[in-house]
């Protein structure tokens, strides 16, 4: 079992999770926080036990974004840039990355890049007391982490905007409605919708999952015909798995299909 100085860290099941521990102060975020994170993502992409990965917080919120105690003294704007390259870059592209679906269970608030956090999984469910907070222009910066980039793509610009020039939390329901959140659930079942989710994504084939995900990302910013040839691409790694030849197999002989993850 691994330890991480900042991180919870259990498999079950074939399932990751990952409890952010720092909940006296919201598991806000310091670089002991993000190395921890990348160095857990990077465990669970390397894990091919592991087939899907649960994201979460201990106790009161999911994550309050970066520390603002190490805001004090102010840090020179060189500092803040190195740390958004050095800290968070390699957070998020690792997390984006990973061939293997990561839900959020967000409970309590994301705020700031807490919800920057949550947003780059490929799934969130929400406690039904739990909310998302573009904490950012409350402090009077720029939603940094990728907030934008995510935020932008899952509900559109000018929501986006106001949700990040507002800076009010966003509750669990609102998520729903605006497709910032996939499920809202009774805030004492969390965990357990949650992992019960993961535990069935576990079961599934997880490097068409996984590639799926690279599918979308790259749709997202490039043409119709261009994509079509990058899933012609990934197909070509998807056709030689065990798991496509017992997908097929499993239908003709109608039977539930098991696979085995790649
Ligand atoms: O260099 C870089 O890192 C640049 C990158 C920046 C990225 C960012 O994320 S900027 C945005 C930073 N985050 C915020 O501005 C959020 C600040 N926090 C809040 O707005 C609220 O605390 C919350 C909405 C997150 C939670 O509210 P609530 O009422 O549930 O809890 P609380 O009472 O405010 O906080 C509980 C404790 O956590 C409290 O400590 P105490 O008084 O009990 O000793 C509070 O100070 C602490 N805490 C909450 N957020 C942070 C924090 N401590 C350090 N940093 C925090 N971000």
């Amino acid at each position: 079992m691994s330890e991480f100085e900042t991180l919870l860290f259990t498999v079950e099941e074939n399932v990751a999770v990952i409890t952010l521990n720092r909940p006296e102060r919201r598991n806000a975020m310091n670089s002991e926080l993000n190395r921890d994170l990348v160095a857990a993502f990077n465990q669970v992409a390397a894990d091919e036990t592991v087939r899907a990965v649960l994201v979460t917080g201990a106790g009161k919120g999911f994550c309050a974004g970066a520390d603002l105690t190490l805001f004090q003294p102010i840090p020179t704007p060189e500092q803040i840039y190195d740390t958004i390259l050095a800290n968070y870059q390699p957070m998020m592209t690792t997390l984006l990355a990973m061939k293997k679906p990561v839900i959020a269970a967000v409970n309590g608030v994301a705020a700031g890049a807490g919800a920057s956090l949550a947003l780059a999984c490929d799934l969130r469910v929400m406690a039904d007391d739990a909310s998302m907070l573009m904490a950012f222009s409350n402090i009077a910066l720029v939603p940094d982490a990728g907030a934008t980039w995510l935020l932008a793509r899952l509900v559109g610009y000018s929501r986006a905007y106001e949700i990040a020039i507002e800076g009010q939390r966003v509750r669990a329901e609102r998520c729903l409605e605006l497709g910032l959140t996939n499920k809202v659930v009774p805030a004492n079942q969390l965990l357990e919708i949650s992992m019960a989710w993961a535990k069935n994504l576990a079961q599934r084939p997880t490097l068409a999952l996984g590639l799926t995900k690279h599918a979308l990302q790259f749709a997202q910013i490039n043409d119709l015909s261009a994509t079509i040839e990058y899933e012609a691409r990934l197909q070509k790694q998807t056709i030689p798995s065990h798991d496509f030849m017992e997908g097929v197999m499993a239908f003709m002989q109608k039977r539930p299909s098991h696979f085995k993850g790649k």
